[in-house]
């Protein structure tokens, strides 16, 4: 590959490494984001490596997820994060003022820039031409600290797109029409990065919807160039100084090239429990729906809104449904305010909820029993909407709309014209719910605000060279980060406590999971491929090793977890051979030596008097980390040498 996007960026932030396809290289990280569930955690680790002052061009603290406050738990956590970030030199973006991916991509992620964060969908930024890339918490408290950021230099899928987006079909479509065909997995170890004469057709939050979801596909990041549109886009939010064109060379070339007409897109669906099983809708239309939910990450910017308030305007939404709306800001909901289109889905039976993440993480508007909900959001997963026997489709907003005014999953060109929306020349500016990093000195004299929900962060002692015990659980392919840690309104005020989250383990695969755990002082978890997708929780290895959990056997793994895996110090492995996987059982006795983990071991299973042979992807830097104990300690011990 050559004269892309992707390989500007890279150059001018590789610290180390060589780029090229598998290599490990660091890159220098110009910004990062935390959102408040991921958050507490981040800033303990932050705080705990011991550097005065963030060392980014920018890092913001958002709080979006944890938001309901129905005890101290969360508002505790709110106080904390904005001491923090006054003390640090952060900004620190209030609850109200909206989700995290929504506000960066308007207020702060430019062209050519490096940004991670903490939450899986920190590529949304990439529809400005941002590398943006979701890690687990740790990393976004090293890169904090001046520290880059290690990655294995992705392959480079450049999708081509041509045409045009056909009426009442939209980005949601096209996103979902590439998970269509790579599935949650068909991405790993890639960005996807668009091109072709049909970029020029999508607006920027159009761009960011589809760099928002193709976290879905297992992807690294996903990104646009920086063209007109993004400058059109940048000077509407008055930050037109910061942009930079950023285009692929006209002979540019990729790794892989999926070619995507626009023009030849319909409305698509993405049906339970997987964001990759997608179906036309028309294939599937009739199907009684109990609730339509409108918002997330993915799907809340003005221009959907818009797109809904004006499908919705003059209509009553179908008695058998209720219909809830979480705005992604306070930038769309001012401007639904000023042009009178709220009052459209006010007047049609639209339950308007805040502006932050909301039933996309389970706080709120769980279906009922059995019930379908169909949503805009990106993930469907089992019993991620607070109710397991529920059927959670992914729709766009044009199908949400049209849905919840007919009753039944409707295809909406049934609906008749599209509605022309207007977008707003300038955008209405009003930061006033950003507090923005104080100077040095004033910093320095912020205290921290430790509510009794924050609990110290557990302590982690270096690894020993044999592992052994029993195996506590064996799961199939696909698990995801909420079936291992799940979230919820009742779990996700205990993501400062590991002690009290780690009861809820597995909580929707086998309950009995943590008191096994406990009861037999640990063990070995076994699993399929992709092991861990989803979201870039680290609780979800941080509660298992609270909990005793050595090392975990699987098939394959996703990116952001295998991370987490080694930065807190359970050994990841994969089985050398995928058949090995049925020749271990629940509750089998296993022992491996993992030495300095430079080879492949060889797991004994003393139950079955059998062997086998485990690999594991870990560099040698990785197996360092790993023995030390993660790399909280192993960070640490560099910043007090230097
Ligand atoms: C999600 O969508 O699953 C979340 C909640 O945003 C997570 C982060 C978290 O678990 O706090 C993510 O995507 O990383
Ligand atoms: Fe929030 Fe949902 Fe987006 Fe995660 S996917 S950041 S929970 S809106």
């Amino acid at each position: 590959m050559s004269g892309i996007v992707i390989e500007r960026i890279l150059k001018e932030h590789l610290v180390e490494g060589k780029m090229a396809p598998g290599e490990e290289v660091a890159l220098k990280i110009d910004q990062t984001l935390t959102q408040d569930a991921t958050g507490t955690m981040v800033y303990q680790q932050f705080e705990a490596i011991g550097i005065p002052r963030v060392r980014t061009e920018l890092s913001v603290s958002y709080v979006d997820h944890n938001t309901l406050q129905t005890d101290f738990m969360n508002p505790d956590d709110h106080r904390y994060l904005q001491s923090v970030a006054m003390r640090y030199g952060l900004y620190f973006s209030r609850p109200g003022n909206g989700i995290c991916h929504q506000l960066h991509l308007e207020r702060f992620a430019r062209p050519g820039k490096t940004l991670i964060g903490s939450d899986s969908h920190t590529p949304t930024a990439g529809g400005i031409g941002s590398f943006a890339i979701g890690a687990g918490g740790l990393d976004v408290a090293v890169a904090m600290a001046g520290m880059p950021y290690r990655i294995k230099y992705p392959a480079i899928v450049g999708v081509k797109l041509t045409g045009k987006l056909p009426d009442w079909v939209s980005a949601k479509d096209v996103i979902l029409e590439v998970l269509r065909r790579i599935d949650v997995n068909g991405g790993m170890g890639n960005v996807l990065e668009y091109f072709g004469p049909g970029v020029k057709t999508l607006s920027v939050p159009e761009r960011a919807t589809i760099t928002n979801m193709g976290s879905e596909t297992g992807a690294t990041s996903s990104v646009f160039p920086s063209d007109e549109v993004t400058r059109a886009f940048m000077e509407a939010q008055e930050r037109g100084d910061q942009w930079i064109p950023l285009e692929a060379d006209d002979d540019a070339t990729y790794d892989e090239i999926m070619e995507l007409n626009l023009s030849e897109l319909e409305p698509l669906a993405a049906l339970p429990h997987s964001p990759g099983n997608v179906k036309p809708v028309r294939e599937i239309a009739g199907i009684e729906v109990q609730q339509v939910v409108i918002g997330s990450c993915t799907n809340s910017s003005l221009r959907d809104l818009k797109i809904v308030a004006n499908v919705l305007k003059g209509q009553t939404i179908a008695d058998n449904l209720h219909l809830t709306i979480n705005p992604g800001s306070r930038q769309v909901v001012e401007h639904l305010i000023e042009s009178g289109e709220l009052r459209y889905l006010v007047a049609a039976g639209a339950r308007i909820l805040e502006n932050a993440c909301g039933p996309c993480i389970g706080m709120g508007a769980a279906p009922p029993s059995r019930g379908t909900s169909i949503r805009t959001f990106n993930r469907n997963f089992e019993g991620r909407s607070g109710t397991k026997d529920a059927e959670v489709f992914l729709v766009s907003p044009e199908v949400a709309a049209a849905t919840a005014i007919k009753g039944v999953l409707t295809d909406p060109r049934d609906l008749g014209a599209y509605p022309q929306i207007e977008m707003p020349q300038r955008f209405i500016i009003n930061d006033n719910l950003f507090i923005p990093p104080f100077p040095p000195e004033e910093a320095a004299r912020v205290e921290i605000i430790r509510g009794p929900n924050i609990k110290p962060l557990p302590d982690f002692s270096p690894l020993p060279d044999t592992l052994g015990g029993e195996v506590l659980i064996k799961v199939g392919d696909n698990i995801t980060t909420d079936h291992i840690m799940p979230a919820g309104a009742k779990i996700l005020p205990l993501r400062s406590n590991i002690p009290a989250i780690s009861k809820h383990v597995f909580e929707v695969v086998d309950p009995d999971f943590p008191a096994r755990a406990s009861e037999k002082g640990g063990g070995f978890i076994i699993g399929g491929e992709n092991y861990g997708q989803g979201s870039s929780r680290e609780h979800a290895v941080l509660a298992p090793k609270y909990l005793g959990v050595k090392a975990v056997i699987v098939k394959s793994f996703a990116r952001i977890h295998l991370a987490n895996l080694i930065n807190f110090g359970i050994v990841p492995l994969t089985f050398k051979a995928p058949v090995d996987y049925d020749s271990i059982d629940m509750g089998d006795n296993l022992g491996v030596v993992i030495g300095e983990l430079r080879d492949d071991v060889r797991l004994r299973n003393l139950t079955k008097d059998t062997e086998i042979e485990l690999t594991h992807a870990l560099s040698p830097l990785d197996a360092e980390i790993l023995k030390t104990g993660g790399k909280l300690p192993w960070v640490k011990a560099k910043v007090e040498k230097k």
